[in-house]
């Protein structure tokens, strides 16, 4: 696949924007404006925003919980600032109901993700069949980690999938770590592409710190989907530079990661990849740049503004907390 240059700039953008929405997500939640807590994406955009920046309006996505979907819903074209509100505990009454935590958007082609890892799997053969059989060559993306895949779900899923030909590409997004659980000590491959063999389908592992390798990985299975061929899984080798949720002990196995090994993973930034290549090839130039940085640096603010004013929910549990008095 061959990307044009609007194609090119779109996924650097993308990846810029996906950046900046985690950096807020984490700073609000410092501030003590967002509810619950945050597993952020930072360093592991490319997955989410590859393999969504191409995909059809009505093709259907379940999200990975990094970054709470923000990668792939910026991929998809979605806009946050509704996610932003209901993660401020807002209500917004837009985008089909996205609900806190477990994005949704049907309008979009979003179909959430579940506290529970690994419930994906089977929801996304449910909808590969439901498109197999409405003949809109529909096909669905289904993002998940190393952990998630350890999931019998997975298994299942994968078998009904390959062998009735469903229009599904399976997206590992592996950073090596479960939680805190490194990926040596759960898995006795190196590989989890690897496990496609068994379902009769093609496995590929990709550079998934590349967001072009992404793309034209998942552009090329998504086609081979919408052409009746059946599942593929894409095994994107990524990175995590921050603790599993924002807060929580930066763990792998029994030690603290140091700060010389989050320094090293940074050193395969998505961002700056993408900004390499892209000033290489001469696509991307500072007046670019600078457009794309007061473009994001607008919506960012515009986002904030809206949940910032958009009303709490009614009657608000603070309210019911009141009566209890
Ligand atoms: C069924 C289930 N088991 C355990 C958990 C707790 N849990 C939340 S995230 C996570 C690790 C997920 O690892 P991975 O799938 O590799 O995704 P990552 O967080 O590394 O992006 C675990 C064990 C859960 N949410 N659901
Ligand atoms: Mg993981």
């Amino acid at each position: 696949m061959k990307f044009s240059k609007k194609d090119l700039i779109k996924l650097y953008t993308n990846l810029v924007r996906t950046r900046a929405f985690d950096e807020l997500f984490t700073r609000r939640l410092g501030q003590g404006k967002l509810l619950g807590f945050y597993h952020s994406s930072l360093g592991g955009e490319a997955p989410g925003v590859g393999g969504c920046s191409f995909l059809r309006k009505d093709d259907v996505i379940f999200p990975h919980h990094r970054g709470h979907g923000i990668p792939h819903m910026i991929g998809k074209g979605i806009d946050i600032k509704y996610f932003l509100a209901e993660h401020t505990g807002k209500v917004t009454g837009g985008c089909g109901g996205m609900s806190t935590f477990h994005c949704f958007d049907s309008d979009n082609g979003l179909y959430g993700y579940s506290g529970l890892i690994g419930s994906s799997f089977p929801l996304s053969a449910g909808y590969g069949l439901a498109a197999k059989r409405n003949g809109r060559e529909q096909v669905v993306v289904c993002f998940f980690g190393d952990g998630g895949s350890n999931r019998g779900t997975l298994h299942e899923a994968f078998l009904m999938a390959s062998t009735w030909k469903l229009p599904i590409t399976w997206v590992c997004e592996n950073n090596g770590l479960s939680q805190f659980v490194p990926f040596e000590q759960s898995y006795p491959v190196n590989d989890i592409a690897d496990l496609a063999q068994g379902y009769g389908m093609p496995g590929i592992v990709v550079d998934g710190q590349d967001v072009i390798a992404v793309a034209e990985a998942v552009t090329a299975a998504v086609d081979r989907a919408r052409k009746g061929k059946g599942p593929s899984l894409i095994e994107c080798k990524t990175s995590r530079f921050c603790p599993h949720f924002v807060s929580a002990p930066d763990m792998c196995g029994c030690e603290i990661r140091s700060d010389e090994e989050i320094e090293e993973l940074k050193k395969q930034d998505p961002i700056v990849i993408c900004h390499k290549k892209l000033m290489a090839r001469k696509i991307l130039t500072k007046k670019t740049i600078e457009k794309i940085d007061a473009e994001v640096a607008a919506e960012l603010e515009a986002a904030e503004k809206f949940a910032d004013e958009s009303p709490p929910p009614e009657p608000s549990i603070f309210d019911d907390l009141l009566y209890a008095n």
